[in-house]
C-alpha cells in the first residue's frame, strides 16, 4: 500500500500569520489588524504586525522550502495588500511581492497553491458591510480578477476560499474571530451566501482569465466523525453525521458543499434552519456550484460515532487521558481516512489535503535543537491513514502539512506553534525540527518510510479503547 506515483507532498501558511506588515508599502488594513488591536481579543494582546516577517525574509524562506524537499507551497494572498480598500486602486508594491515569492517558488521547483482568501478581509469593505453586502461577491471577483491577471502566466492551482466554517461561525456568529460579529442566524446565513456566491464568481474568474490552464478547488473544514468500528451500522452513523447540519451553526460540511459541489442546499439543512434560510434562486444555485478540479479538506481531529441498539447515533465519549495536542485537539488519525472517504463518495472529486497538523509544546533543548517527537508521532499516524483512503479507492492527489513555520494562531496569539520550522519571535531564527528532517524523508521516498503496518487502528478503535 502507498501512495500514487504523482503524489504531492507540500506545506500551507496564510498571509496574515506570516507576513508581517512591513510598513511603507502601502498595504491596507485588514478586519484582523483592526480585531487585534481591540483589547482582550487575542491572547497576549499580540496580532500579526511582525508574525514571521516573511514579506522581507521570503526568500530566506523558499530556500527552507527547498532545503525541505517540499514539491508544493501553499500561501495565500492578502486582499488588502493588493487592494488597500480591498476594491478600485491596485498596490502595485503588493503585487510585485507575491510576483517575486511565486518566481522563487518556481526557481526552486516548487510548485506554488495560491489561496485566494485566508480571513484577512480588507477593514475598507467590512466598514461597507463586509459579506453581508449584495455586492461582497463581486468584490472578491474582482480582486480574483486582478491576481489572476498577474500571476496566472506562473499560478496553475488555486483555491478560492479557506474554511469558510471558521471566518463565517467563527469570525460572524460567535465572535471569537475577526470581525469579531454575533450576528443572529438568518444574518449569518446570508453572510455564508454571498461568501458561496463569492467562490462561485471567483471559479468562473479564474477559468476565463487564467493563462496556464488552472486546477481549481476550495478548503472547507471540520471534526471529522469517525466510526467506533469498522461495522456497516457505526460507519453509516458517522457518515450521517459527517452530512448533518445543526440547527444553531454553520459548522458543518453539507451546507457548504451541498451547493459548491452538488448544486444544492441539503435538504435536511433547510429543515434545520428553516425561516432563517436566506432568499436564494436557481440562478444563485448555478453560479455558486461550478465545476472544481478537487476538493480540498482541512483535517485536524474527530470523534467517534456508533449506531446504538435502537438505531439512533451515539456520539462516544473519547476514552479518559486520550491524547491531545497542546490546544486540547483530540489526536485522531482516522479523521484522515474516513473525512476523505465521506467527502469523495458524496462529491465525487479528488480530495487533497491543504491542510493538517499539530501545535505541540516546542522549545528549542539545550543541545540547540527542537525535538518534537509527538509531531512525528502524530504526522504518521495521520499519514498512514491517509494511506488508508488511497486503499479505500479515494483518489487523493496530494497533502500539504500544516505549517511550515510556527506562526500567529489568531485569536490565541503565538502560544501554538504548529511548525515544522521553528521560529524565535524575538530574533526570526527559523531552526527545522526533527519533524522537519523526517518529513523530509517521508517526500524524499514518496511516503515509503511511513511504518507499516498502520501505526493507528482501523476506525477509530485508538478513541474508544478503554
Ligand atoms: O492556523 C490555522 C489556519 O489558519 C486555518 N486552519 C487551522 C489552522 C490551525 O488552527
Amino acid at each position: 500500500m502507498t501512495f500514487p506515483a504523482k503524489f504531492l507532498w507540500g506545506a500551507a501558511t496564510s498571509a496574515y500569520q506570516i507576513e508581517g506588515r512591513a510598513p511603507g508599502d502601502g498595504l491596507g488594513s485588514s478586519v484582523w489588524d483592526e480585531f487585534c488591536a481591540r483589547p482582550g481579543r487575542v491572547q497576549g494582546g499580540e496580532s500579526g504586525a511582525v508574525a514571521c516577517d516573511h514579506y522581507r525574509r521570503f526568500a530566506a524562506d523558499v530556500q527552507l522550502m527547498r532545503d525541505l524537499g517540499l514539491q508544493a507551497y501553499r500561501f495565500s494572498v492578502a486582499w488588502p495588500r493588493v487592494l488597500p480598500a480591498g476594491r478600485g486602486a491596485v498596490n502595485s508594491a503588493g503585487l510585485a511581492f507575491y510576483d517575486r515569492l511565486v518566481d522563487a517558488l518556481l526557481a526552486a521547483r516548487i510548485e506554488p497553491w495560491l489561496t485566494l482568501f485566508h480571513w484577512d478581509y480588507p477593514l475598507a469593505l467590512y466598514r461597507e458591510g463586509g459579506w453581508l453586502h449584495p455586492d461582497s461577491p463581486r468584490w472578491f471577483a474582482d480582486y480574483t480578477r486582478v491576481v489572476v491577471d498577474r500571476l496566472s502566466d506562473r499560478v496553475r492551482h488555486w483555491i478560492t476560499l479557506n474554511e469558510p466554517q471558521c471566518f463565517i461561525g467563527l469570525g460572524h456568529q460567535t465572535g471569537l474571530h475577526a470581525p469579531g460579529d454575533k450576528l443572529p442566524l438568518d444574518r449569518t446565513l446570508l453572510a455564508a451566501h454571498h461568501v458561496l456566491l463569492a467562490h462561485g464568481l471567483a471559479v468562473q474568474t479564474i477559468r476565463a482569465h487564467a493563462k496556464l490552464p488552472p486546477v481549481v478547488g476550495w478548503s472547507p473544514t471540520g471534526e471529522v466523525p469517525l466510526p467506533a468500528t469498522e461495522a456497516p451500522e457505526d460507519v453509516g452513523a458517522a457518515r450521517e453525521v459527517y452530512w448533518h447540519v445543526a440547527p444553531d451553526s454553520v459548522w458543518n460540511m453539507a451546507w457548504w458543499l451541498g451547493p459548491a459541489v452538488l448544486g444544492a442546499y441539503p435538504e435536511q439543512g433547510l429543515r434545520a434552519y428553516g425561516a432563517a434560510v436566506p432568499r436564494f434562486t436557481d440562478a444563485e444555485m448555478r453560479t455558486i456550484s461550478q465545476p472544481l478540479d478537487f476538493l480540498g479538506l482541512n483535517i485536524y481531529h474527530g470523534y467517534a460515532c456508533r449506531r446504538s441498539g435502537a438505531g439512533a447515533v451515539e456520539i462516544v465519549p473519547p476514552t479518559p487521558g486520550h491524547a491531545q495536542t497542546h490546544n486540547h485537539w483530540r489526536v485522531a488519525p482516522a479523521a484522515l481516512r474516513w473525512g476523505p472517504v465521506f467527502a469523495h463518495e458524496r462529491c465525487g472529486l479528488p480530495v487533497v489535503i491543504t491542510e493538517n497538523g499539530m501545535a505541540a509544546h516546542d522549545s528549542v533543548s539545550l543541545d540547540g535543537a527542537v525535538h518534537d517527537p509527538q509531531r512525528i508521532d502524530f504526522l504518521a499516524r495521520y499519514l498512514g491513514q491517509l494511506r488508508q483512503a488511497v486503499a479505500d479507492g479515494v483518489p487523493v492527489l496530494g497533502y500539504f502539512a500544516w505549517s511550515l513555520l510556527d506562526n500567529f494562531e489568531w485569536a490565541e496569539g503565538y502560544r501554538f506553534r504548529f511548525g515544522l520550522v521553528h521560529v524565535d519571535f524575538a530574533t526570526q531564527r527559523r531552526l527545522p525540527k526533527d519533524s522537519a528532517r523526517w518529513y523530509r524523508e517521508c517526500i524524499r521516498s514518496n511516503g515509503a518510510s511511513l511504518p507499516l503496518p498502520d501505526p493507528a487502528p482501523a476506525g477509530s478503535a485508538d478513541l474508544v479503547r478503554s
